[in-house]
């Protein structure tokens, strides 16, 4: 098999790789991915050093054609892009080619977004003195992306990363290296001066510590977990660079008394079981009201009936394998923990056989949890969901923020009041009503609060607090 090399200085790079298996079957090899030295990382780092200056005073309709180019490639290849997302994470084809299209769309915002740079001006305290306030590129961004969106977080991190004039030292996840690999080529492709964009696949152990030890990276953008996340931030600190974490979630969903059950069941079943589970947007904590309790769990078990878990490329799948033996072992652990702690396991949790070998799992859904138990303080990051009983949406909603995360929040109910109220007190950076707290759109800003970000927003036009530095000058007329 030929290797998909690295990227450094524009050149591709790499002899020895590692294989991409596909989880939906074990026997199927996606790819062989190089995997980077630490002398390797050091040269894109001081490749990606040398291009800022060219990159940074480049004009916006050079980086504007670059980033539309590579939208429209993404978007014209979605089907071929999004079927390789699927092979090597294992979400479902639809959720891959979906995936695809938000990484097209990304690409496009910030394209967008190019020829929008702006800045301020103002008059000085001082008369005859003029004050302008403008937003300038930080220099080499490193950008360590997690296995579960395998597209589109490195489309929403390199493309604002590109945008504002930074040169990127980009180390995509272990376990998906296919997707990034396929839009550093496209970026490529597209007239990315060299060294303006670094491709270094390999361990976190290597690649991830030999970045966030250099001195030379201006400023870093995780994704992933806690406590790799931790580490991000105290080696950030020691260099003074800014950093930028997304990490992980326990996300709640509130079910009340006057909620709309087939709303509710879908929410609860999308947030819970889509894409496996593996999303940090994922609602694994059900807090449910005492009137509609039973009814609603089971109209969601009698749903958890219908949904086929098999091959991610099979058209009847809605569900498809976790990502690796590892995660999988994870899962199941936590499901045992579950029984251990006296939640009652009401519906699935087996590992389940397919045609072809891989780590197929069934959603399982534990009811009379508690608030305390692990499995609702600990990210599962599998399809695994507890419902808690609460008397009334007071009880509810202290529910709802007791927890050390606060990425996203839900709410099904047909009161205004409730909904109100939920929006304004929730302790979550996102609160969704009669919605999944899963899937969110392109164009806003995306981020939590507690353990589950550090820093500025993610996407849309908020981008620029990260990706950018804010000048202040003062000029005598
Ligand atoms: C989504 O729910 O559409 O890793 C996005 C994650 C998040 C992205 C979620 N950073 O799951």
């Amino acid at each position: 098999m030929t290797i998909h090399q690295n990227l450094i200085a524009g050149e591709w790079v790499g002899t020895t790789g590692s294989e991409n298996v596909n989880p939906s079957d074990t026997n199927d090899i996606v790819g062989v991915y190089a995997q980077a030295t630490a002398d390797e990382v050091k040269q894109a780092i001081a490749a990606a050093k040398a291009a800022f200056p060219g990159w940074s005073r480049s004009g916006i309709l050079e980086r504007h054609a670059i980033l539309k180019k590579t939208a429209d490639e993404i978007l014209a290849r979605k089907q071929e892009l999004g079927t390789l997302l699927s092979r090597e994470e294992g979400k479902t084809l639809a959720e891959g080619i979906g995936e695809v299209t938000r990484a097209a769309q990304i690409f496009d915002f910030f394209a967008g977004e190019t020829l929008r740079l702006a800045g301020e001006v103002l008059p000085s305290a001082r008369p005859g003195i003029g004050v302008e306030i403008t937003r300038e590129p930080l220099g080499v961004i490193g950008i360590i992306t997690p296995w579960n969106f395998p597209i589109a977080i490195p489309a929403w991190k390199i493309a604002p990363a590109l945008c504002y004039g930074n040169t990127v030292v980009f180390k995509p996840a272990e376990l998906v290296p296919g997707c990034s690999w396929a839009i550093v080529d496209i970026l490529h492709r597209a007239g990315l001066p060299k060294g303006v964009l670094n491709l270094v696949m390999g361990p976190g152990s290597v690649v991830g510590q030999t970045m966030l030890d250099s001195p030379d990276i201006a400023g870093i953008t995780f994704t992933g977990s806690t406590g790799t996340g931790k580490r991000v931030a105290a080696a950030s600190i020691e260099h003074n660079r800014k950093f930028q974490l997304e990490m992980g979630g326990k996300n709640p969903m509130i079910v009340l008394d006057d909620a709309d059950l087939g709303v509710a069941v879908e929410a609860a079943a999308n947030s819970g079981f889509f894409s496996t589970g593996q999303r940090c947007t994922a609602s694994s904590r059900l807090i449910v009201t005492e009137g509609i309790h039973d009814k609603f769990v089971n109209a969601l078990t009698e749903r958890m009936k219908n949904i086929q878990v098999g091959h991610a490329l099979k058209p009847e799948t809605h569900v498809g394998p976790v990502v690796d033996v590892r995660q999988l072992k994870q899962d199941t652990d936590y499901i045992e923990i579950g029984v251990k702690e006296g939640a009652k396991l009401a519906f699935g949790g087996e590992r389940l056989e397919r045609d072809t070998p891989g780590f197929y799992l069934q959603p399982a859904l534990f009811t009379e949890a508690t608030n305390q138990m692990r499995i609702s303080r600990e990210e599962i990051f599998g399809p695994v969901v507890s419902v808690i009983r609460v008397k009334d949406y007071d009880e509810a909603l202290a529910m709802a923020n007791d927890t050390p995360f606060g990425l996203s929040a839900g709410i099904a109910t047909t009161s205004l009041k409730y909904a109100t109220h939920f929006k304004r007190n929730s302790e979550a950076g996102m609160v969704m009503v009669n919605l999944p707290t899963a899937g969110v759109d392109f164009h806003v800003p995306f981020g939590g609060r507690k353990a589950s970000s550090f820093g500025p927003r993610e996407q849309g036009k908020y981008a620029a607090e990260f990706f950018t530095v804010v000048k202040t000058a003062y000029t005598l007329a």
